[in-house]
């Protein structure tokens, strides 16, 4: 762990209006983050159900080409809860999420406070974004953004791409990794004239370990030249492993922050998540320098302890500024944090 770290709470499922005065607001976290001139813009994941409970029933949003969020209404008995986000209907195996995602955009000049909203929400808008739109990464490529999100439907869980260059409007260029695969990261820069980008095919999968891999692209759509980076190798991500915030250039190697998750004994209960370290070689990011054997932070305080799913720390954003990394996570899939840790110490525990 760092001895050093400083964590701030920076947003919480309060501090946001819901979209609807049907549903209710439960998470506004999982940033994706990036500098615009001189302020932090985070683009954060806002999660909603439905306001309204129905004794012995459950219900569950989804979008609706045309309608917009609806919400099903399916009776107790016929659905069996995995955990506290997912349902799977008894009758035909579909799996369910309880609320819905979408994103905003906050702005801070301090990149501790938030100081001003967009009013304008990314939505989902198609019909593998049926369940919701989540945990944007953003990296800055030129004078663009580029958003990978998570697009979540009765298909399955895939990672999409959209971009922008003022986060007022963006592009979405549909899905880049098919399910079931989350978690992607874009470097910044192309490496031997390929786009690189880590990602997460789903450690579920009878076969699957809890792997990163990483892949090239000559355009951010096409991807191949996958292989395998690293496995779950310790007990504290033996359950996931994923990228969490985009890589960023530093003196000694491509430095990113990643998640892993531990195995619970307890069905029904999510492991703890915590974050750890990875370096990868300037030139050829498939080789890994180092990477932390433990831990760099997790859930210590009460806001990361306590939540939606308790136990959570999951960076999804990075922003250098005078020396110090400030890490943007979500926090027990509730709020959102910062740490921050000065660029000496981090790169001095890499050695
Ligand atoms: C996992 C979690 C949830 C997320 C679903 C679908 O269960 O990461 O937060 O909503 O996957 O992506």
């Amino acid at each position: 762990m760092f001895p050093s770290v400083s964590r701030t709470l920076m947003i919480r499922p309060e501090d946001v209006k819901p979209s609807r005065d049907d549903l209710t607001v439960v998470g506004t976290f999982n940033p994706g983050v990036a500098k615009l001139e001189d302020e932090v813009v985070l683009l954060v994941r806002i999660a909603e159900r439905p306001r309204e409970q129905r004794d012995g029933y459950c219900g569950l949003p989804r979008w609706k080409p045309e309608h917009g969020i609806v919400i099903d209404w399916i009776p107790e008995n016929e659905i069996e809860r995995i955990d506290p986000r997912i349902i799977r209907k008894k009758q035909d195996g579909l799996m369910r999420l309880t609320f819905t995602s979408h994103l905003r955009v906050a702005l801070s000049k301090d990149g501790r406070t938030v100081d001003q909203w967009h009013d304008q929400r990314f939505l989902p808008g198609s019909e593998w974004e049926e369940y919701g739109v989540e945990d944007p990464r953003i990296t800055q490529i030129g004078d663009t953004f580029y958003i990978t999100y998570v697009a979540v439907s009765r298909h399955g869980v895939a990672t999409a791409l959209a971009s922008t260059k003022d986060f007022k409007s963006f592009v979405r260029h549909g899905i880049v990794f098919c399910p079931e695969n989350k978690d992607v990261v874009l470097f910044s820069e192309r490496i031997e004239g390929q786009y690189v980008a880590l990602h997460r095919p789903n450690a579920a999968a009878p076969f699957s370990a809890p792997e990163m891999w990483i892949a090239r692209s000559p355009d951010l759509i096409h991807w191949g030249s996958h292989s395998p980076l690293v496995g779950g190798a310790a007990a504290w991500e033996g359950d996931r492993v994923g990228a969490g915030t985009p890589p960023i250039r530093t003196e000694r190697g491509w430095l990113a922050f990643y998640h892993g998750s531990e195995r619970s004994a307890i069905p029904g209960k999510v492991g703890t998540y915590s974050a750890g370290t990875l370096l990868l070689d300037l030139t050829d990011p498939s080789r890994v320098l180092h990477r932390s054997r433990q831990p760099v932070f997790g859930p210590e305080t009460d806001f990361e302890r306590n939540g939606f799913v308790p136990n959570v720390v999951f960076p999804t954003g990075i922003v250098e500024r005078d020396d110090v990394i400030h890490i943007y996570y979500g926090a027990a899939d509730t709020c959102t944090a910062v740490a921050e840790i000065s660029t000496g110490e981090v790169l001095a525990s890499l050695r």
